[in-house]
């Protein structure tokens, strides 16, 4: 629910057309949006500059979004520094299938690490865009976002005050366990999807062992494969949900890895040490809708897809897109439309991503669920990938995020 707005000796209140919180790629989207057309905002972020810059997530942008930064003037790093990806491939009865989307569709995915996208946005909207950002801001709390007068209080990590900003509008950016989220009225409809699966997500310093991203399809569960740089490499491997990492000593990860995404034809991977090991609960969550008074929730905040189709920074690149354009439109001309239509536009994307995502998850984990009737149907669908032309196009095509609206 919303706090009370606080009673404290705080200094005066500020004020901001909009307040930022969360400088995930969401917010900072938002933000660098907004100052480019001049409005004023403040990006609130919990942790520090150094702590988000760094921050291993994502690495597979779609290139409709990758237009949507470039025609904003932040795809700048991105399209220099990028790797573009054509292929996948899924390796299952001990062989690899190349998927090479590329060939079918002419489009193809960007491999760009979320800490450089982070960093690119963080510079260009307090660097270059002049825009006001706080860094390691506590105890966030949204007060009245029903009302037409919301604001935001924070503790200043400096001087350990209570701090008051007013706003008109106040844009949810703080992801999945945030301050946003907390404020939500009772109205809120919350839909979540638990996979009952967990995924060991890896990150090694190692080359990526090829240029596409791998799918492993075993009896013995699933593993990934996913580039992020020349010098780093992703890799997941199914585990029990709640799994501890503790279980998971560097040579069972490898031995795991080499045997669930070994292919007769391939070499095997190429290993290096690891330094981020933990265990994801996969699930899901939809917010609807994504507007309360005036309070517009974005990214992470909104909806949470699993990294299964790697998706979820790509929704929230989209929400923002469109939230920063509907606040210019509303704050510059007194246009609500874009405001008005902001939940709606962003759902049909959401729920498609969802039912991808879900889709997906029974193609990685259906072979080794134990159920021999899931396994051979799981099985008839990948066949499928390669056998029919039109369910490799629908596949490509929800792989890519390329349908022709939404
Ligand atoms: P973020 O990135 O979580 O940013 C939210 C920011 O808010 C801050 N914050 C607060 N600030 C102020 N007050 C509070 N009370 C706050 N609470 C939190 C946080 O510190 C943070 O800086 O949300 P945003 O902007 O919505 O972006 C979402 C994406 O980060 C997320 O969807 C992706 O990382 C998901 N994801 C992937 N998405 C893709 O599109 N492609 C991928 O390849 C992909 N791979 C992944 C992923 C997520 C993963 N994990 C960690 C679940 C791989 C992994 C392993």
């Amino acid at each position: 629910m919303t706090s009370p707005s606080p009673h404290s000796n705080s200094p005066a209140p500020e004020r901001f057309p909009v307040v930022v919180v969360g400088a995930g790629p969401a917010g900072l989207t938002v933000g660098n949006i907004l100052r480019a057309a001049g409005v004023d905002c403040l990006v609130l972020e919990a942790e520090s500059r150094e702590f988000i810059e760094r921050r291993p997530r994502a690495g597979v942008i779609e290139e409709w979004a990758v237009r949507g930064l470039e025609r904003r003037g932040l795809a700048g790093g991105l399209t220099v520094r990028a790797q573009r990806h054509t292929e996948c491939e899924f390796r299952f009865d001990g062989r690899a299938h190349r998927f090479a989307y590329g060939e079918l569709t002419g489009r193809h995915h960007w491999i760009y690490p979320q800490p450089l996208l982070v960093t690119d946005l963080v510079h260009e909207y307090a660097d270059v865009r002049g825009g006001d950002i706080r860094f390691g801001v506590r105890d966030v709390r949204l007060h009245d976002v029903d009302s037409g007068r919301p604001s935001v209080s924070y503790t200043d990590p400096d001087s350990g005050e209570r701090r008051l900003v007013r706003a008109d509008f106040v844009a949810g950016c703080d992801g999945a366990r945030g301050a946003s989220r907390q404020a939500l009225p009772a109205r809120a409809r919350i839909s979540r999807h638990d996979y009952g699966i967990g995924w060991l997500a890896l990150l090694a310093e190692a080359p990526p062992s090829a240029d596409r991203v791998l799918f492993g399809m075993h009896p013995d569960g699933f593993a990934g494969h996913m580039a992020r740089s020349p010098e780093m490499t992703r890799y997941y491997l199914q585990c029990p949900p709640g799994d501890d990492p503790g279980n998971w000593p560097d040579g069972r990860v490898w031995e795991e890895l080499q045997r669930r995404l070994g292919a007769a034809d391939r070499p095997p991977l190429t290993q290096g040490r690891l330094v981020e090991k933990r265990v994801l609960d996969m699930h899901n969550y939809v917010v609807e809708p994504m507007v309360f008074g005036r309070l517009f929730l974005a990214g992470d905040a909104a909806h949470l897809v699993a990294p299964i189709a790697a998706k979820g920074m790509n929704l929230a690149l989209n929400d923002a897109f469109l939230l920063g354009d509907g606040l210019v439109a509303q704050l510059t001309k007194g246009d609500r439309s874009g405001l008005d239509g902001y939940s709606e536009a962003c759902l049909r994307r959401v729920w498609d991503y969802q039912e991808f995502s879900a889709w997906l998850s029974e193609v990685y984990h259906g072979t080794s669920c134990g159920d021999p009737y899931r396994a051979g149907t799981t099985l008839a669908r990948l066949r499928r990938l390669f056998t029919s032309p039109a369910a490799a196009a629908a596949f490509a095509e929800q792989y890519l995020g390329t349908a022709g609206a939404y």
